[in-house]
């Protein structure tokens, strides 16, 4: 059995989201031969030298289960880019590239964190290509701290404030831009999290685009046996 899940937004103020992730690394992963972890795994991610006490018990949770035999992979979220190969050896995981393309269920799949998908939201595109330029990475990863903290509060504000002004659809994947992905890659299958908006969409063709839904009130994993891949809510107890 192999696991995915996304948009996790882990937060020391969110101690049910954490409770219910430890009670899934117990009754799920444990038992997994691998999770996937698809992105917006923490709520911000400053960088690997600014990991707090609470970061650290998470990667040691994760470490504990890849101690079992679990294999964990872990992909960059819009939140979390900064996180690093530090963070990775403590947690015993392995950092994964957006895209990637994996054999899941007998089939090649294409895993993705999905903002790159939202090529309707101009202003969060032009955002992410500023963001994601390996120079900006360099200098943001060189920042001091106190800046790095205040500018990641400054665009959290913004980008709250705008995300509230834009319609659904804008928010949403673009369909043109999941059919060119999946034809690059040649794949009837794509998983990916970001919208928050889960489900399973028959694209024709015998393609389909299955979404992980974030954890907030519940949370949401991809469950892979060996002919089928479902999709899944977790009730928080
Ligand atoms: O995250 P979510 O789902 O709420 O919203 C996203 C898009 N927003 C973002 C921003 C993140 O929320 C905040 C990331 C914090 C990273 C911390 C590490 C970096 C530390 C140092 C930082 C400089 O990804 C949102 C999308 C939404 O998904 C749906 O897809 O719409 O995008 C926006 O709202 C962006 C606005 O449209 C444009 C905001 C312009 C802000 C300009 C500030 C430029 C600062 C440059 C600094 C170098």
């Amino acid at each position: 059995m192999i696991l995915l899940i996304s948009d996790l937004h882990l937060h020391e103020e969110r101690p049910d989201i954490t409770g219910a992730f430890l009670a899934f690394l117990e009754q799920h992963a444990k038992h997994a031969q691998a999770l996937y972890i698809l992105g917006d795994f923490f709520e911000v991610w400053i960088g690997d030298d600014a990991i707090t006490p609470f970061q650290r018990s998470i990667a040691q949770a994760l470490s504990d289960i890849a101690g079992g035999g679990t294999q964990i992979y872990l992909m960059h979220g819009n939140r979390d880019f900064l996180l690093g190969q530090d963070f990775c050896q403590l947690a015993d995981c392995e950092l994964i590239t957006d895209p990637s393309v994996v054999k899941l269920a007998g089939e090649q799949v294409l895993l993705m964190h999905g903002d790159s998908l939202c090529t309707s939201d101009r202003s969060y595109i032009r955002l992410r290509r500023v963001l994601r330029n390996p120079l900006m990475l360099f200098i943001l990863r060189h920042l001091p701290l106190r800046m790095r903290q205040r500018l990641a509060g400054d665009l959290r504000q913004k980008s709250t404030n705008s995300t509230r002004m834009k319609a659904m659809d804008i928010t949403d994947v673009n369909a043109k831009a999941v059919s060119k992905i999946m034809s690059q890659h040649q794949v009837r299958t794509l998983i990916h999290g970001h919208t928050h908006r889960p489900a399973v969409h028959n694209l024709g063709n015998e393609k389909q685009r299955i979404v992980l839904g974030d954890w907030d009130s519940q949370g949401w994993f991809i469950q892979v046996s060996r002919h089928t891949i479902e999709l899944k809510p977790l009730p928080f107890v």
